[in-house]
């Protein structure tokens, strides 16, 4: 398998100003005939063979300038075609079947219809062409095929001519106006509804906006349509970005490799990211569907208006596009609820990736197969990296270097340097020394200290990067940390927040004028991507958890609080858990925070958390002393959190922020009720269940019981499973709750699922509903008999056969296995050699195994 290099670029020696595409489809048979404008690239070397991309194909006819020519030749799965200097045009005659295709990579069949995914390389799979990002044309395409079981024809750009054939054939024919690399090409074929909406532009363009499904699904799509109405405005309010065609659409497909996909004018998505009411999605599905519809609607410009000149800066779009998501959601909801999810997922993620052998940087040096680099590294970290930029600039400036970037690129395919220099030119301030965020991978850890003596404090920090893979000798980074420091007694900020920013490998900071004994709090906000440890007291901790005057600085100090009496407790230790119950009790009382913020805060350290801050992790002695503190705080805190239970259940249809976190406290509160008195629990959570109206209560209830030992839990399980039977969406959640139970049989549950008459490894969906859910799931997968990592290698194994693009995003886990205790690190690493010594293995999964195994 080759390995792709960054400083290996080159730009391509052809210019494709225009791309004709002619589609006679079907499900078993699809013909494609390519008419292809080349001419010279002035900007590179020139080169006397146009060599173009194919995978899986062979080509019918090849033409040069309308003759046919039998001089090509191929080139592994490249076709190379001989060509004079000057203007060609190149015709080029393949097929192939949708409907075997199961990579879903290209066009695919998918419940009867046919939709496509081209990024990063699965254009090459339609057609032979230049599948790189830097190469733009402008596209006209037609696509025929039979009217009745394809009545809706949709590509990108605006519909020109349509019409009807002979023996029930139709088609039609489009054009985008907007130059694109080929990645962003889209087309769908199939018997769709649409819901159809309008949006008036800023500048007073009416836009027709559709969102298309089967037609059964319909009433599940206003969501989706709201949430991109508010995602228009949204940009053009904050970004100054208006959209630009006539046309907007967005097809939800049931078979899809990730969440959705931004192609030009028309976006795909994975149906569980478009599809919901409140009796079959969750609170946080709507989250993520509002999520993610403004994610692929502001690629419109971070990403489509301005591409990627190579993978390598993959996060050019995607970090800055997930940061324009985050933006957004906080404006539409709590900022503060907001920043703290987004870091746990980056901690729960990224994290790990970025200390495990799988590190890489936001802008890799190599990769073997660019799918295995869509990570939490090059989105989360890529945000996070973009947040910093913007924290050291200020709204303003920031603004008007994304202005200049838009302007100074628009239909241009750019790189990482390129955006950091519009925000420099624009703002006249030298970001040089963020850029080694870019190139230097692993998580800096960084320890403060904060000495007092009379009304003078001294900061001390000192920070640190572990080796990564490929980089042994790391640079010391800068780190924004925004710090204040909060009066002991008066619990007022007593020094207010500044930014500070730490370049070297050690500093100190001074603070004037302090009256009273302070506390520190530091990297508010979660300024900076970091691993932080402060010297603080479990005193200092409760009282920075009571009155911080920064939340996400609140929530930190009452997860620090909590995790250093796990990580004590994990290691044998006795600790005294009072300082965590009345903290919690603290919050729970509380009047002044609301129950969303409530609910994050009381909520422990998750078990791979605890692992993430122990030199050697032993998933056991992990569980059960979280177990003991949640069995703790359920019995000390009874009559709050039963209280918190009861108050949750607000209706189905209101899905204001209020009910939303009261249905958030109402699940953690009785999560941790059931630890407390696992009877009582059941009972309360069975009459939850029973008494729901929307799919957050009643899957809450549910997910609580399924780690209990109670009748409940199977007539839940049950009871569930045949009211939503028909629901595949609804049946993932089915599957995955019993995958992520914490119960010391979850390992047979899994292998029995895995034989469910439902499971079917061919639909990316279905497949992660098991094992994602169960990789994890830390106390489950790492079951000591080792049968967890078996089970997993087997499904990855038989996956790859089908999906190695999914297969291989189901490995980290186990990544991760030089940081367990001897025993479970060495059954892992078995596993990963068995997988690595299967023939015909794709070199998805060879590269992030073998990699694995460094
Ligand atoms: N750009 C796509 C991801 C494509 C993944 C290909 N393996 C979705 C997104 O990030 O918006
Ligand atoms: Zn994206």
């Amino acid at each position: 398998h080759v390995e792709i290099r960054r400083e290996d670029y080159r730009p391509y020696p052809w210019k494709v100003p225009n791309t004709r595409l002619k589609f006679t489809l079907g499900l078993g048979k699809t013909r494609v005939q390519a008419i292809l404008d080349v001419e010279p690239n002035a900007a590179a070397e020139s080169s006397d063979v146009l060599c173009l991309n194919g995978d899986e194909l062979t080509p019918l006819g090849v033409w040069v300038d309308g003759s046919p020519l039998d001089s090509w030749l191929m080139d592994g799965d490249d076709l190379l075609i001989p060509l004079t200097p000057g203007k060609h045009e190149v015709g080029i005659d393949t097929e192939f079947s949708p409907a075997a295709n199961t990579k879903l990579m290209g066009l695919y069949a998918s419940n009867g219809m046919l939709c496509t995914q081209c990024e990063a390389e699965g254009f090459r799979r339609i057609t032979f062409f230049p599948d790189r990002p830097d190469v733009l044309s402008r596209y006209r395409v037609r696509m025929e095929a039979d009217k009745a079981k394809f009545p809706i024809l949709l590509t990108n750009g605006n519909p020109i001519e349509s019409g009807e054939g002979a023996d029930g054939i139709h088609w039609a024919e489009w054009e985008d106006p907007f130059p694109k690399p080929c990645y962003l090409f889209a087309l769908v074929a199939g018997d769709l509804k649409a819901n159809r909406d309008s949006f008036t532009t800023m500048s007073g363009r009416k836009v027709e906006l559709g969102i298309w499904v089967r037609e059964a699904d319909l009433p599940k799509t206003s969501h989706a349509m709201e949430s991109l109405k508010r995602a228009m405005r949204w940009d053009e309010e904050v970004y100054g970005r208006e959209y630009d065609l006539d046309l907007f659409n967005i097809v939800a497909v049931s078979d899809f490799n990730m969440g959705a996909m931004e192609n030009k004018g028309l976006n795909i998505f994975n149906s569980a990211y478009i599809l919901a009411d409140p009796d079959t999605a969750t609170d946080g599905d709507f989250d993520n569907i509002a999520r993610v519809v403004a994610h692929e609607y502001f690629h419109n410009w971070s990403g489509d208006r301005v591409t990627c000149r190579d993978w390598f800066q993959l996060s050019l779009k995607e970090g800055f596009t997930v940061f324009r998501d985050q933006s957004f959601g906080a404006d539409i909801g709590s900022p503060a609820v907001k920043r703290i999810d987004d870091v746990r997922t980056l901690r729960m993620i990224q994290f790990q990736e970025d200390s495990g052998p799988l590190a890489h940087p936001v802008r890799p040096d190599s990769y073997i197969e660019i799918s295995n680099f869509y990570t939490a590294t090059i989105y989360n970290k890529g945000a996070e990296l973009i947040r910093m930029m913007k924290t050291v600039l200020g709204e303003k400036k920031f603004r008007a270097g994304t202005d200049l970037y838009f302007e100074r690129h628009d239909g241009e395919a750019a790189t990482c340097d390129d955006f950091v220099k519009a925000l420099e030119d624009a703002s006249g301030v030298d970001l040089t020394h963020l850029k080694l965020w870019y190139s230097q991978a692993g998580t800096p850890h960084v320890t403060a200290r904060l000495e007092q003596t009379g009304g003078k404090a001294v900061l001390h920090l000192r920070q640190s990067v572990a080796a990564t893979p490929g980089q042994p000798v790391k640079k010391p980074m800068a780190i924004p940390l925004k710090t204040a420091l909060i009066g002991e007694e008066s619990g007022a900020e007593i020094a207010s927040e500044r930014l500070i920013l730490l370049e070297e490998s050690e500093a100190t900071v001074e603070f004037d004028n302090i009256s009273e004994p302070a506390l520190l709090s530091i990297n508010r906000g979660f300024s900076a991507p970091i691993v932080l440890d402060v010297d603080r007291k479990p005193d200092d901790l409760e009282k920075l958890a009571a009155s911080d005057t920064d939340p996400f600085a609140r929530y930190e100090a009452m997860q620090e609080l909590m995790l250093r009496w796990l990580i004590s407790t994990a290691k044998g230790e006795t600790v005294d858990p009072q300082p965590v119950i009345r903290a919690v009790g603290d919050t729970l009382r509380s009047n002044q925070l609301d129950s969303a913020f409530k609910a994050e805060v009381i909520l422990p350290p998750s078990e791979s958390m605890v692992g993430d801050r122990m030199d050697v992790i032993d998933p056991a002695a992990i569980h059960a002393a979280r177990e003991q503190l949640r069995s703790v705080i359920g019995r000390d805190l009874s009559s709050e959190l039963a209280n918190a239970q009861r108050g949750g259940g607000q209706p189905g249809h209101d899905v204001s922020a209020e009910a939303k976190g009261a249905r958030r406290l109402r699940t953690v509160a009785l999560g941790l009720l059931a630890a407390g008195d696992p009877a009582n629990g059941a009972k309360l959570a069975k009459a939850q269940f029973g008494a729901a109206d929307n799919m957050t209560d009643r899957q809450g209830a549910m997910m609580v019981l399924a780690s209990l030992e109670a009748p409940q839990r199977k007539e839940a399980l049950d009871a569930f499973y045949a009211r939503y039977e028909d629901d595949p969406l609804v049946i993932d959640k089915w599957f995955g709750v019993q995958a992520a139970a914490q119960r010391p049989d979850t390992v047979d549950q899994v292998v029995a699922l895995a034989e469910h008459p439902k499971f079917n490894p061919a639909n990316p969906n279905r497949l992660r509903s098991i094992a994602i859910s169960f990789g994890m799931n830390q106390w489950a997968f790492h079951d000591e008999s080792g049968r967890g990592y078996r089970f997993l290698a087997d499904l990855i194994l038989k996956a790859d056969k089908l999906n190695p693009q999914v297969a291989a995003r189901l490995v980290p886990p186990f990544g991760r296995w030089q940081r367990f205790e001897p025993k479970r690190a060495a059954l892992m690493r078995t596993e990963l050699e068995r997988i690595l010594s299967t023939p015909g293995l794709s070199k998805d999964l060879y590269e992030q195994v073998s990699k694995s195994l460094v």
